[in-house]
């Protein structure tokens, strides 16, 4: 059987499987990523499926509000920039929300919530998103390269959670880098948490501005802490930042920093907050080691200690989730790369998390073995 006629099959007989691709047998862009996919990463069982095909998905944020699931994902596209170690392939220009009422139920793709043409401030390169909700407003916070390349982070607002959101005339003040996570917290503080390492720029961001010279990849110095996350508080009206972002310390079992060289542990990006029985769960993701991995701390601003992965690695190079509760139980939202066997064109999953008894998370094995 050809690769080709193989990959149709394959495309067919997913489809039927999954709740979301409302009968029409696959969009333009799936059908693409069908003749694309490899043999060798259709041959692996995967422990979820996609929850779109039409359009490709990654950098899933997922809250619940009215009853529903809204997820906020990057809008994978097929752009001609070849794959580079800063992620100039990511060359996303839209956002597109999805929404469904429970897993495993049909998931609505939501029309273009917020383009990059609408952001005056904003050039290229939408990348991982998330939204808050707070008095009746809905806040979309993306991060996006502006002008002179040097990656910002912006808000938009509407009245209804899939949009269409309308952004703000100027990037947040202080803001930088990538991946926004906005946690509210039981007392109705909102913390935005961001950053991330080599194409992400918080390495280019340590002198207090941008520098365009800077590092490609980190710090260059293993044997020294390794680069920190950011919290900032938000402002009432949640559109800037109450103070000055910090740096969010991920330390080990006896206190210590992790250091830069600790592929396996240190902080690169996707930060995302939640909380559990009164502990607060910072999760993220090791980037070029392909784990999603948490620290448990007491307070919203850390500092976290390391408790291990919640994720291995998946299909493609990039892991970026998101946790949230609906009706009592845990799930996790994450993307691979099934749908296209290529990293630039990912699909977004959910899968159950569980905790043990000490409150430490079970690791998720994306395949079935
Ligand atoms: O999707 C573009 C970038 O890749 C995200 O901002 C990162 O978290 C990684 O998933």
């Amino acid at each position: 059987m050809s690769r080709r006629i193989y990959a149709a099959l394959a495309a067919t007989a997913f489809c039927g499987l999954m709740a979301a691709c409302n009968g029409t047998g696959g969009a333009p862009e799936a059908t693409a990523s069908a003749d694309a996919k490899s043999e060798a990463a259709s041959d692996k069982k995967y422990l979820s499926q996609p929850l779109v095909s039409e359009i490709y998905t990654a950098d899933p944020s997922a809250h619940v509000w009215n009853g529903k699931f809204y997820i906020y994902p990057s809008h994978d596209i097929d752009g001609p920039t070849p794959e580079d170690d800063l992620g100039s392939h990511f060359e996303m220009r839209d956002y597109r929300v999805l929404s469904m009422d429970k897993v495993g139920g049909k998931v609505t793709i939501g029309p273009v919530a917020l383009d990059v043409k609408q952001v005056p401030w904003a050039d290229k390169q939408m990348w991982a998103p998330d939204a808050a909700f707070k008095n009746g407003t809905y806040y979309l916070y993306f991060p996006a390269k502006d002008k002179q390349g040097a990656f910002r982070i912006g808000v938009a607002t509407s009245k209804d959670p899939m949009g269409p959101f309308k952004p703000q005339a100027e990037p947040i003040k202080g803001s930088y880098s990538i991946d926004p996570a906005v946690f509210t917290d039981d007392d109705g503080q909102s913390y935005m948490y961001f950053g991330g390492i080599w194409g992400g720029q918080l390495q280019r961001n340590t002198g207090g501005k941008y520098d365009p010279n800077g590092s490609k990849t980190d710090l260059q110095a293993d044997d020294k802490p390794a680069l920190l996350p950011r919290v900032a508080r938000m402002s009432g009206d949640m559109l800037e930042f109450a103070e000055a972002p910090r740096e969010v310390k991920i330390v080990d079992e006896k206190g210590k920093l992790l250091l830069g060289g600790d592929h396996d542990r240190r902080f690169f990006e996707a930060a995302w907050m939640h909380k559990y029985k009164g502990k607060y769960y910072f999760s993220y993701s090791t980037g070029d080691t392909h784990y999603l991995a948490y620290g448990i701390g007491d307070s919203p601003y850390g500092p976290f200690t390391y408790k291990g992965r919640i994720l291995e690695p998946v299909e493609g190079w990039t892991t970026h989730h998101s946790i949230v509760e609906k009706d009592g139980k845990w799930w996790l939202f994450y993307a691979d790369s099934q749908l296209s066997g290529q990293t630039r064109l990912r699909n977004v999953k959910v899968t159950e998390l569980h905790y043990n008894e000490d409150g430490t998370i079970r690791t998720i094995d994306p395949f079935v073995r």
